[in-house]
């Protein structure tokens, strides 16, 4: 009997610590099996049944995966991030829309061997969304998963684009097949705003500014902004962030009225997330040099998020506000780490 475990692709990154730590400490979950080009961090390794060093572009690993284990659920978090994208976009391409295509086979693959879809859990992104300009960024508000679909950023093009291939291997796949599909997979996915996470260091995203300016003061080291102080995006707390991608996944698939959900906690400037670093680091050093381009990212983005649909069909809500999430997460949680 092949073991039956839960999958999380990308696992080194800040979402997969959050996650592994998480499903490590839940009662009755199957052990996860971790799969990252970097391997795992030596401190998460007792949290993980096994640890697979490899590429999500590698078609034999994946084979080889799915013959030894009896695979659940796949949370799919191996992408490269906004602006990595951007100096690379075939890469990203490869990466991020090749990459997904061979989870989703693998996973209708894995339904048919164990007669039962299989839980594919994908995080997307608030780059999705391209508003044309700052005063229709203003007007638009909270804006909802049908609106404003005009990315201009490659990983945002990606991660629309997988959404689609998501339901597309969940409701359509080999749709002209003369034998229906036995078991296509139980694709879910939440567009995810910028996250705060204070475990590890952010790499190549453009909303890192908010990470990296925390950092840097929890450190004493001067931080130089790369957006306006006045920009505005939407932005959560990583427990949070784990929180949404575990109910989401626990969520009978009768519940749910959509595959893709906006997820969102607050929406502060980068003048106010200044603010409450230097409310706790009064010694800070922080000062604003825009990145034009950089820029233009950011104010491409919305605002805000309406997530009333997460709200309604799962539950979902934030545990930490804005101020909640600096004063009893990331600011704890930081002079901890660097102490
Ligand atoms: C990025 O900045 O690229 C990501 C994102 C907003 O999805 N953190």
């Amino acid at each position: 009997m092949r073991q039956k475990v839960i999958l999380i692709t990308g696992a080194n990154g800040e979402v997969g610590h959050g996650l592994i730590q998480q499903l490590s400490e839940m009662r009755n979950m199957p052990p996860v099996i971790v799969l990252d080009i970097r391997g795992l961090d030596e401190s998460m390794r007792p949290r993980v049944y096994e640890t697979i060093v490899g590429d999500i572009l590698d078609g034999a690993l994946l084979d080889k995966l799915i013959n030894e284990y009896e695979i659940e659920t796949i949370y799919h978090l191996a992408a490269l991030l906004s602006t990595h994208s951007e100096f690379n976009p075939e890469t990203a391409h490869k990466v991020n829309v090749q990459g997904t295509v061979n989870l989703l086979h693998m996973a209708t693959e894995q339904s048919r061997l164990r007669g039962e879809p299989v839980k594919f859990v994908f995080p997307s992104s608030i780059a999705v969304y391209g508003l044309p300009d700052l005063p229709t960024k203003a007007e638009a508000g909270a804006v909802n998963e049908e609106q404003y679909l005009n990315p201009t950023t490659m990983y945002g093009c990606n991660k629309l684009y997988c959404e689609h291939l998501g339901r597309y291997y969940a409701f359509h796949y080999r749709q002209l097949a003369v034998t229906d599909e036995p078991y296509r997979i139980d694709f879910r996915a939440v567009r995810f705003p910028g996250l705060i996470s204070v475990l590890t260091l952010p790499t190549g995203g453009t909303s890192d500014y908010a990470p990296e300016m925390l950092h840097a003061a929890a450190q004493g080291k001067p931080y130089a902004c790369f957006v306006r102080e006045d920009s505005r995006i939407p932005f959560m707390a990583m427990p949070d962030a784990i929180t949404a991608l575990l109910t989401l996944a626990q969520t009978p698939a009768e519940r749910l009225s959509r595959r893709v959900y906006n997820v969102t906690s607050f929406s502060p400037t980068a003048g106010e997330i200044c603010d409450l670093t230097l409310a706790a680091f009064p010694q800070a050093r922080i000062s604003y040099e825009p990145h034009l381009k950089r820029q233009a990212i950011v104010d491409s983005w919305p605002g805000d998020l309406d997530d009333s649909a997460a709200r309604q069909d799962w539950g979902w809500q934030p545990k930490y506000d804005l101020r909640a999430a600096f004063e009893e997460y990331l600011i704890p949680t930081i002079v901890q780490r660097y102490r």
